[in-house]
């Protein structure tokens, strides 16, 4: 047992607490990996191709089950559709369950598409609008032959001038086709719907934000929940803070981790603000959102840094932060925040989130037979090099 490991141990039991608590949470984390993050990404400016990169969904298992092999917590891979539509989906959902997969939620692409020019669900044309619902229905059934429980939505729906079109009815249409959408679902199946503040639309966005995303859900049912992306947000926007107001109105549905500088940049999750990574992770303890069937789900740009390494450094900094939340002294804050004792109570988290935990992750993953050090495994392993000579021929799968 590792020093690190000891003192944290020492520190719980100290105040009557118990490791065991903490290490079990841990051991039952569930970290959604994207497919489309294993393929070739880029700004709007160039792709830069990367070695190695899957050429199909199959592939993108395979990375996604390298991943979950070394860190123990991502058994499942969010799917977008039409990048990972293949003609044998028993095929795919059987070559998931071979490497230990399971099939997460599915992201219809509403986005791409020429005729998306004036939007999907919000376009002004009839016609376009029936397009796009079909499409969502098609998703359904492919997310139930898949076993998947869930429908991820964004809309890139918005306007880049005033005048453009009419607020209103872009709602009223938003509100139609979402109804569509809901009556569509199978048994079971949650639709997450995510919000935007803005890009592509820089004037007016048909989701900007989380209140926009709950009052549609809210006109659908129990069924629609809210998903809430790091990257979408105003700067500043107290994201922990609509956390637990999601959580209140019952409707918090899921996440899209990434990190962000200025915009919707895609960064590794926790790699430019490690401390709202905590305070997010702080306020879904305390709302028991781990307990409550959210989903958490990665949703990153690696257009730079190799994909599977920054996937893998994605995994551990959500089990970090996962981590030090656990860690917080619930009985100390609670008596520091009846008493109004302010300083303490802040001190009581930072010294949480100060707390070096890496050995206690790194003991978490051995326990579920990942690896102490996946970043050093996985640099070890050549998985990396083997990929790129295998996948030598045929075309990478990325933004096209
Ligand atoms: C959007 C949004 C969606 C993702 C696309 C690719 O900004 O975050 O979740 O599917 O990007
Ligand atoms: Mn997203
Ligand atoms: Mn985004």
């Amino acid at each position: 047992m590792s020093l690190g490991h000891d003192l944290v141990a020492q520190k719980l039991a100290d105040r009557g607490d118990d490791l065991g608590r903490v290490e079990a949470a841990l051991r039952a984390q569930e970290v959604e990996t994207p497919s489309w993050a294993y393929g070739n990404s880029g700004t709007r400016f160039a792709v830069f191709a990367q070695p190695g990169a899957p050429r199909n969904p199959f592939e993108k298992l395979e990375d996604a089950a390298e991943v979950n092999r070394l860190t123990g917590i991502a058994s499942s891979v969010a799917l977008h559709i039409p990048w990972d539509k293949v003609e044998d989906v028993n095929a795919l959902r059987e070559r998931a369950g071979e490497l230990g997969l399971r099939i997460g939620a599915i992201n219809p692409n509403l986005f791409q598409a020429p005729e998306y020019k004036l939007g999907s669900l919000c376009n002004p044309d009839p016609g376009v609008r029936r397009h796009a619902v079909e499409h969502v229905r098609d998703c359904i059934a492919i997310a139930a032959r898949l076993g998947s429980g869930a429908i991820s939505l964004w809309l890139a729906d918005g306007t880049n001038y005033p005048g453009q079109d009419s607020l209103s009815a872009r709602r009223r249409r938003l509100v139609d086709a979402l109804h569509e959408v809901y009556h569509a679902l199978e048994d079971g199946m949650e639709l997450l719907v995510e919000y935007k503040l803005y890009e592509p639309a820089f004037y007016a966005t048909d989701l900007a934000d989380w209140g926009s995303a709950l009052l549609a859900c809210q006109e659908l049912g129990d069924r629609a929940k809210v998903l809430v992306d790091l990257g979408h947000h105003a700067q500043g926007v107290n994201i922990e803070q609509i956390v637990s107001l999601l959580h209140g109105a019952g409707a918090l549905g899921g996440f899209h981790f990434n990190d962000r500088k200025y915009g919707d940049d895609d960064l590794i999750v926790g790699s430019i603000d490690p401390f709202q990574l905590f305070r997010i992770f702080f306020e879904l303890v305390e709302v028991g959102a781990f307990e409550s069937g959210v989903r958490f789900t990665i949703d990153q740009s690696h257009n730079i840094e190799p994909k599977l390494e920054a996937m893998i450094q994605t995994v551990l900094n959500l089990q970090e932060a996962y981590a030090k939340a656990l860690l917080v002294d619930r009985v100390a804050l609670d008596r520091a925040q009846a008493e109004g004792d302010i300083l303490a109570a802040n001190r009581i988290l930072v010294d949480a989130y100060n707390t070096d935990v890496r050995p206690l992750c790194a003991k978490v993953r051995e326990g579920l037979g990942a690896s102490r050090d996946p970043i050093a495994s996985f640099r070890a392993d050549g998985y990396a090099e083997r990929a790129a000579q295998a996948r030598l021929h045929g075309t990478a799968a990325g933004w096209t």
